[in-house]
């Protein structure tokens, strides 16, 4: 008989908690376990929580190769689904083994986990379990991302009539979600504060401008002080340019000049090659950051005849 220590993490941001029951297999190379509850006093699986259980188990298991999470109903609590990061088991004699997650776990199922050791397939030729384990888990891979023909000459696409049929591990997370609603919310009041949405005198479509001239200027002052994404641990910038633009006889709007910052000498003057695609980058940044305001409108302002 001997006490195995289960430690278990769950994701640590909004609705990765769940409310459901929660019990583990430990499946070992000699023997499995029963299935144990895990549960503390209070409630668990709280966000960002790592939580430790402790199991009694009569016989030694072996070498831990798999645990199994079940996820079950628990009293009137509606289903939800759970973000389980990891699972880490510690055996009567000292022995660690970790078996990461970083998934979802969507209502009530069962997750066989496999030790996080970098394995092959090749590798797991001694230990059928493990074998097993990755054709079930390959078969459920097969089944949840299937591609189908959207139509004839186009490339393929999922097999899903909708996005709320993937997986939740497919689908771009709440937090993401939520996070580019108040980001883009909080740019849009922004805007209202600096008179911006309210100005209804210079600023006109640019139909109506094509009618008056050729010569633009788009300026993307409401780029200014927008929050830039850091990607790979680098903080990343965004200009907010004065492009100079000409309507050409063909209808073609072409750069002709571009500020690239405010504190620079007067208008610089960039070959039209790189200059053609900085304004459009600039343009997508306005949409991207402030969705739900036409930025023909915001943006471009006639000079008069050229
Ligand atoms: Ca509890």
């Amino acid at each position: 008989m001997g006490v195995y220590k289960v430690r278990v993490a769950t994701g640590n941001f909004l609705l990765a908690g769940t409310f459901s029951s929660i019990s583990i297999t430990l499946v070992g190379t000699h023997e499995e376990s029963d299935k144990k509850p895990l549960d503390n006093w209070g409630k668990d699986f709280n966000p960002g929580a790592v939580e430790e259980f402790k199991l009694c188990c009569r016989r030694w298991l072996g070498d831990i190769v798999l645990v199994r999470l079940h996820k079950e109903p628990y009293s009137f609590y509606p289903t939800d689904n759970w973000y389980c990061s990891f699972v880490e088991v510690v055996s009567p004699h000292g022995q660690t083994y970790r078996f990461p997650c970083y998934q979802w776990v969507e209502g009530y199922r069962t997750l066989e986990l496999r030790e996080g050791k970098g394995q092959t397939v090749c590798d797991d030729a001694d230990c059928p379990l493990l074998l097993e384990q990755r054709q079930a888990e390959l078969t459920h891979r097969r089944e949840s991302y299937g591609w189908k023909d959207y139509a004839p000459g186009l490339p393929r696409c999922l097999a899903v009539e909708n996005v709320i049929e993937l997986d939740c591990n497919a689908m771009y997370s709440f937090t993401k979600s939520t996070n580019f609603l108040l980001r883009g919310g909080n740019a849009e009041v922004e805007l209202w504060l600096k008179g911006f949405l309210s100005c209804t005198n210079s600023w006109a479509k640019l139909e109506d401008i094509n009618k008056k001239g050729n010569i633009f200027l788009a300026d993307y002052k409401i780029l200014e002080g927008v929050p830039a994404n850091t990607i790979n641990g680098y903080q990343q910038y965004i200009a907010a340019p004065l492009c100079l633009l000409h309507l050409q006889p063909s209808g073609e709007l072409v750069p002709i000049a571009i500020q690239a910052f405010v504190d620079l000498p007067p208008v610089e003057v960039v070959e039209k090659f790189s200059a053609k695609k900085f304004p459009i980058g600039r343009h997508r940044l306005g949409h991207a950051k402030i969705f739900g305001i036409n930025s023909d409108k915001i943006l471009f302002k006639n000079l008069g005849k050229g």
